[in-house]
């Protein structure tokens, strides 16, 4: 309905009532008291209240955007998932995100960045959510909470505090090799269009035969990597807090769709006992010479979201959203980020955050879930129970019988992974300071870690980093050291 005025739709409340004023409320006379029975008036104010849904416990700051993925090479070979058979197309959402920081925090600060994508495929949505590093700060998920903890805030400050992140990083020889990822060039990209994505965790592809293999996924920016220097970053910061989301929102509006370059590292599935890494610590890469990396497939961000809240800041990333042809592995993180998010989306959004436009299959649901608050897909199932002789779902026994596990026994224990012949927490990150880093990049990895470091890190917090620097490279830890103490 349009008003006549300058042929623009008529306000309405949000019962579709024809709107008088958002300029007046209803007194009595033009100078008496405002009314209670004012019902717009306490709609707008109600509603205003009651706009903030809970943000992100971690990745609170990001941006996002809807895609298509298409299979470029055939690896029906290795999987049967739906989306990465030949010639598929498959339409996606992308979100890119900060971990530290909040929902108003700056996009240039120094932080790993989210890469999470959800995959409308035919079998259901797959949801692949990494981060654009290959590896991650530990390797059990019972010290996330803790690592997370120690990158915000002070408790009795409020106040972010470096002393924190440093005491933690030391005391956890197995946050190097992130760390040291992190403190490089990848830890400020120059947009969210120029960084890798990595799956990071292991995963498992099975074939129509049924046979599994582990993978490891590379999404290769198509734009080319490049960064910001710790001062283009804080200059950025105070010019242009939301310069990435700027940036991603202005390339798609502007047609010049940003696009990455899918490949998997594949290790056939007898391979791993004997692996001289354990191929499921999440602090650890597969060299490409282990295990090359073969093309798959390509996804373009080619559409803007129409509202920003309702399809990106309820869009709802699980990685236990896992389409027939796909699993898990035994990696300890990978295995608590399955209960994780769904557990965080029923907190944040409410339990039937599956039927909200960005998170909804695009294909029929056909669950037994029913009821709950803001419930509004009807329910197919003709019968709330099942088995039921009404016409119910029914579920597919070959689907129960799908290979997407692995053979395991052991007494219940406590204990760290067990170590392989190369497994150390050093070898990764040092190899990665010494033969991919060039002379340049560290000496910017230098500079970045002292300023830091130079930043309110007490004196023996102080003395643990320099000795894990040197541990890494001992070159590169003396010049750290000499650096902060010539202050
Ligand atoms: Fe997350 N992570 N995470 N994370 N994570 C969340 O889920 C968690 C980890 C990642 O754009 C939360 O929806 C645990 C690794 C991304 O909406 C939460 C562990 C990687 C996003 C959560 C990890 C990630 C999140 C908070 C240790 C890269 C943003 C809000 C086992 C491989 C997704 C939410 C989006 C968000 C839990 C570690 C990536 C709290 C328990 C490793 C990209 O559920």
């Amino acid at each position: 309905m349009t008003s006549s005025a300058q042929n623009v739709p008529r306000t309405t409340n949000n019962a579709g009532i024809p709107i008088g004023s958002d300029e007046h409320s209803l007194s009595v006379g033009a100078d008496g008291p405002i009314l209670l029975h004012d019902h717009y008036l306490i709609e707008k104010m109600a509603l205003f209240n009651r706009e903030r849904v809970p943000e992100r416990v971690v990745h609170a700051k990001g941006s996002g955007a809807y895609g298509v993925f298409e299979v470029t090479n055939d690896v029906s070979q290795f999987t049967k998932a739906d989306l990465f058979q030949p010639g598929k197309s498959t339409e996606m959402l992308a979100r890119f995100s900060t971990v530290a920081g909040e929902q108003g925090s700056p996009d240039t600060w120094r932080d790993p960045r989210g890469f999470a994508l959800k995959f409308y495929t035919q079998d259901g949505n797959y949801d692949l959510v990494g981060n654009n590093t290959p590896v991650f700060f530990v390797r059990d998920t019972i010290k996330f909470q803790d690592f997370i903890r120690s990158q915000k805030r002070r408790p009795e400050s409020g106040l972010r505090d470096h002393d924190m992140q440093w005491d933690f990083w030391t005391l956890s020889p197995e946050s190097a090799h992130m760390v040291t990822w992190l403190m490089g060039d990848r830890g400020i990209p120059k947009t969210y269009r120029h960084m890798n994505g990595y799956g990071s965790h292991t995963y498992m592809w099975v074939n129509g035969g049924g046979e599994k293999f582990w993978i490891k996924y590379h999404f290769k920016t198509d734009q080319g990597i490049d960064f910001l220097t710790q001062e283009e970053a804080d200059r950025l910061a105070g010019e242009d807090a939301d310069v990435h989301r700027r940036d991603l929102f202005d390339a798609i509006e502007s047609g010049n769709a940003p696009s990455w370059t899918l490949y998997v590292q594949v290790m056939p599935f007898d391979d791993a006992p004997d692996y001289r890494f354990n191929p499921f610590d999440l602090t650890k890469v597969w060299p490409h010479g282990d295990y090359p990396l073969i093309e798959v497939g390509r996804m373009t961000l080619n559409k803007n979201p129409e509202d920003f809240f309702v399809h990106i800041e309820q869009a709802a990333f699980e990685p236990s959203n896992l389409v027939p042809g796909i699993g898990p592995s035994p990696d300890k993180m990978l295995l608590g980020r399955l209960f994780s998010y769904p557990d965080t989306h029923r907190y944040r959004i409410g339990p039937n955050y599956a039927q909200l436009p960005p998170n909804r299959p695009h294909i029929p649901v056909h669950s037994y879930a029913k009821d709950g608050p803001m419930r509004f897909e009807p329910s197919r199932a003709a019968r709330p129970y099942a088995p039921n002789s009404y016409g119910g779902p029914a579920a597919s026994p070959e689907q129960s019988r799908d290979p997407v596990g692995w053979r395991t026994a052991g007494e219940l224990v406590r204990e760290a992974y067990t170590l392989r012949r190369e497994d150390d927490d050093w070898g990764q990150p040092g190899t990665m300071v010494r033969s991919v880093l060039d002379d340049a990049a560290r000496e910017r990895l230098v500079n970045n870690i002292s300023g830091h470091l130079l930043d309110g890190v007490s004196k023996p917090v102080l003395e643990r980093a320099f000795q894990y620097w040197r541990n890494v490279d001992k070159d590169v830890g003396d010049r750290i050291a000499k650096r902060v103490n010539s202050g």
